[in-house]
């Protein structure tokens, strides 16, 4: 407590924020406006989260509180809050969420040039337990200012984003934000209720002794994820798997090692979703200089079809990443 009373100066998140946009005479301070707007959703869900087992917020959408109003679940409310944060911004014109079957066109007025992808409170099975969850988003550009959105505009790779971040709902709110320099760790003082930089220019450990992943999907998996689990085994890896990809991928950035949702026979595509799930968290691990993989290529690469599109995932360590690369060149 006397040393974080000691520090007067504090980098929060607008400030740094502030800072990089300066680095660039052309900036205009859209993103840095929109990135503004993403921190205020992510700290109205924090709230929510916090006060969801006193608030009885937990519940089935539609159901009714003590109170006889219409509780909403809180992966509904949270997708409430972002598309309301994101098109108050001003600053997007398409947003896809994982709540929502269809892209949401901004209309015209209230139109940005950026196209935000999001998984406004991912890993919700958690919720009820009071176990770690949160938000993914990742941010495509478009070129020309003024017309009307495109789903074009988010089918892109994962290369061409300019920003990725998530947010993780945990023991401490944890915000870890790219712009394709690198990758910056937030933490939410909640009694000042602003990001404050904690962690500078995160790198990820060149090979970990963690891996994390579904074990109990493991009699369905094929030939290279069953080899690559098996040799983890064999060198007495400890496994950690919590459930939350946030949560999962958060421990993976800071401690090194891999988390993996590969194919299998039932799920021929993995589970997580190419735009919101798989691309931010694939920038992210290699701004940090780690790898992602889909068991075919570089995850960034992926061409996506289709806005809910899931693909296998292997991402993490360098080292670890590249083992796994090597399975899928001899086996596949
Ligand atoms: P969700 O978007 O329905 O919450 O599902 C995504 C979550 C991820 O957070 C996590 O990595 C994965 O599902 C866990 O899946 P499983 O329970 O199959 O292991
Ligand atoms: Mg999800």
């Amino acid at each position: 407590h006397s040393d974080q009373l000691k520090n007067t100066d504090l980098m929060t998140l607008t400030r740094f924020i502030l800072n990089e946009q300066h680095k660039y005479p052309e900036a205009t301070g859209d993103l840095t406006i929109l990135l503004n707007h993403i921190a205020l959703g992510c700290k109205f869900v924090q709230s929510a989260v916090n006060k969801a087992g006193l608030a009885k917020l937990i519940g089935l959408a539609g159901e009714q509180n003590v109170q006889g109003e219409d509780q909403k679940k809180l992966d509904v409310l949270s997708n409430d809050v972002f598309i309301k944060a994101l098109t108050s911004s001003g600053r997007t014109r398409v947003l896809v969420s994982e709540e929502n079957e269809d892209a949401i066109l901004i209309e015209k007025g209230k139109r940005g040039r950026y196209c935000v992808v999001f998984d406004p409170l991912d890993g919700s099975s958690n919720i009820d337990c009071a176990v770690a969850v949160g938000t993914i988003f990742g941010i495509y550009q478009v070129t020309e200012p003024e017309r009307e959105g495109k789903i074009e505009d988010v089918l892109q790779p994962g290369t061409k984003m300019v920003s990725a971040g998530y947010c993780m709902y945990g023991s401490s709110c944890e915000l870890v934000l790219t712009t394709g320099e690198g990758v910056t760790g937030f933490t939410l003082d909640p009694s000042l209720g602003e990001f404050i930089l904690t962690r500078a220019n995160i790198k990820i450990p060149k090979a970990g002794k963690i891996y994390s992943v579904n074990q109990g999907n493991a009699v369905n998996w094929d030939a290279p994820t069953t080899a690559y689990v098996e040799a983890c085994q064999k060198k007495t890896k400890s496994l950690r798997y919590i459930g939350s990809m946030v949560a999962d991928v958060h421990r993976t950035l800071l401690y090194g090692g891999i988390f993996l949702y590969p194919a299998d026979k039932k799920s021929p595509s993995g589970k997580l979703r190419v735009l919101y799930e798989c691309f931010p968290m694939a920038f992210i691990m290699e701004q940090a200089g780690g790898q992602a993989f889909t068991g075919k290529g570089r995850m960034l690469e992926l061409v996506p079809t289709k806005l809910h599109e899931r693909s296998p995932i292997f991402l993490g360590s360098y080292d670890d990443v590249e083992d796994v690369k090597k399975l899928y060149a001899e086996k596949a």
